[in-house]
């Protein structure tokens, strides 16, 4: 049934026949999280660092009604370029087939679908999570609990640090969501390397964490992600002391402006880049490039 919603390109279609690497890639960064035009050329940045790896890039979004998974060079232009293309989580998926919408998908969305096409291995920059305030807002992101559901592994910069990050694992551990540091003891914080936060498991290599796929799919129920949290480089953080300051001025105006819900994210995001003129922007990237060079080498140690 899934199968008439969904259109696996060629290529992904001929990788995953053949046992070969392939590397999913959200749309929600592109279309919501980086500004145009530099998020077209971000978006063939990111394909190409997994084919250099060896690995097929398969880029999931929703164009007219139908999940591809996989897009083609006009397909990824209109998701880069279309100012009115939704924001779709797991739970949006079913109106947006429904109604012929076009959406970029969220971690959830993109997880839940790479998942069932038996994708093994997805990047993106940071998850989403328990945001700050959350005891008044109740705003924790459905990507935590979709990352229950799904068997894939995940590789990110952990999650974005506008977030309640001490919560966020505790939410984790309660999903039974593992969480394994790359190269560290510390949960990365997105754009800075370490949030502070201790992980009980450290990788150091692709093949080990290829090892503990493989060990998961022997246990195979219950079904959960396996995050993968990989630090963004000392050099290429950024600065600490800033971070703090503008993030502390974007939650009071994100308040203050009464922005909930979808919105929240995009907004401190995009707040972050103004106040940082860039800065975060350029750590976000950075993330996101080692996120997806990784990911793609574990694919390749996995398959
Ligand atoms: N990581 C980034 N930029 C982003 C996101 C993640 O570097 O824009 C997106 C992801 O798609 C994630 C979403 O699933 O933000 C979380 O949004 P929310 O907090 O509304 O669930
Ligand atoms: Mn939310």
């Amino acid at each position: 049934m899934l199968k008439t919603a969904i259109t696996v390109s060629e290529e992904v279609r001929g990788a995953l026949d053949a046992g070969a690497p392939v590397v999913a890639l959200e749309s929600t960064i592109i279309a919501h999280g980086l500004p145009r035009p530099r998020n077209l050329s971000v978006a063939e940045e990111l394909e190409a660092l997994v084919r250099a790896e060896g690995a097929v890039p398969a880029t999931i979004a929703v164009l007219d009604g139908r999940a591809h998974i996989g897009l083609g060079k006009a397909e990824l232009e209109r998701v880069a370029g279309d100012p009115g293309l939704r924001k779709l989580g797991h739970r949006d998926l079913a109106p947006a087939l429904a109604t012929g919408a076009s959406g970029a998908t969220t971690v959830s969305a993109t997880a839940f679908l790479a998942d069932r096409a038996g994708i093994a291995v997805f990047a993106t920059g940071g998850l989403g999570g328990v945001h700050r305030g959350w005891t008044e807002t109740q705003d924790e992101s459905a990507d935590l609990r979709l990352l229950a559901q799904v068997g894939l592994t995940v590789v990110c910069a952990g999650v974005k640090s506008i977030l309640d990050v001490p919560a966020t694992l505790q939410r984790l551990e309660t999903l039974g969501v593992g969480v394994v540091g790359y190269g560290t003891d510390r949960f990365p914080g997105f754009y800075l390397t370490s949030s502070g936060e201790p992980v009980d498991w450290t990788l150091r290599t692709p093949e080990e964490v290829a090892a503990v796929m493989h060990a998961k799919d022997l246990l195979a129920e219950p079904y959960s992600a396996l995050i993968v949290a990989n630090p963004v480089p000392v050099e290429e953080q950024l600065d600490p002391g800033l971070h703090d300051r503008v993030l502390a001025r974007a939650l009071v105006e994100a308040r203050e402006d009464g922005v909930t819900g979808q919105a929240v994210t995009p907004f401190l995001l995009e707040r972050l880049m103004r106040y940082t003129d860039g800065a975060s922007l350029e750590a976000n990237l950075a993330a996101v490039r080692g996120n997806v060079r990784l990911a793609a080498r574990i694919a390749a140690a996995y398959a």
